[in-house]
């Protein structure tokens, strides 16, 4: 049986911040301008759990009340490219359909050479450039079925995490 590292060691690796990223406008309820509750959840779950393991994360959705406070762009963007560019990590769900924003900010995150990982439903295309990501960045991606609750794949985000930043570690060591 295999034994997923966790993000304690993550911490032993020096890691203590992350940036969460996923579809936003396309999730607002066009009747309260909120996300409802089952579009919260996979980002609810997650940022609870990097949280317990002492890990800042930095997550728009929550930061701007599921909706109910929305910034405008010009508050937003150099925020969430600013919060980026200072993880140590970054998670995306890409989204499907695709989220306009969250693309723009898997190309920031490549850019400024973070630790990626991408988590992506079975069975969607995802674009060329999401699916060759991996080739001008440290990228793991974890696959999850569509409707499953995001809190079955918690160890698998964890041994990816581990993996994206152990192969950046030692990347950046050798060159
Ligand atoms: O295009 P979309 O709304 O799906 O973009 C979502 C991504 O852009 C999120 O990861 C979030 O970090 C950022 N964003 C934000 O910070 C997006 C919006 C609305 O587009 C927002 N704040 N108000």
């Amino acid at each position: 049986m295999t034994i997923a590292p966790s993000t304690d060691q993550l911490c032993g690796l020096d890691v203590s911040s992350l940036f969460l990223a996923g579809p936003f406008i396309q999730l607002l309820d066009p009747a309260t301008g909120e996300m409802p509750e089952h579009a919260r959840a996979p980002f609810d779950i997650l940022i609870r759990h990097f949280e317990a393991r002492g890990l800042a994360v930095h997550n728009a959705h929550r930061r701007e009340a599921w909706g109910a406070e929305l910034m405008r762009p010009d508050q937003c963007t150099g925020l969430d490219q600013d919060e980026i560019r200072k993880a140590d990590v970054f998670v995306a769900l890409p989204g499907f359909p695709a989220s306009p924003g969250t693309h723009i900010e898997m190309g920031w995150a490549s850019a400024f050479d973070k630790p990626i990982v991408l988590m992506l439903e079975e069975g969607r295309e995802y674009t060329f450039l999401v699916q060759g990501l991996h080739t001008v960045a440290t990228v793991e991606y974890v696959e999850y079925a569509q409707g499953r609750d995001i809190a079955e794949y918690l160890p698998e985000v964890d041994a990816a995490l581990h993996r994206a930043v152990s192969r950046h570690r030692e990347r950046t060591r050798k060159s």
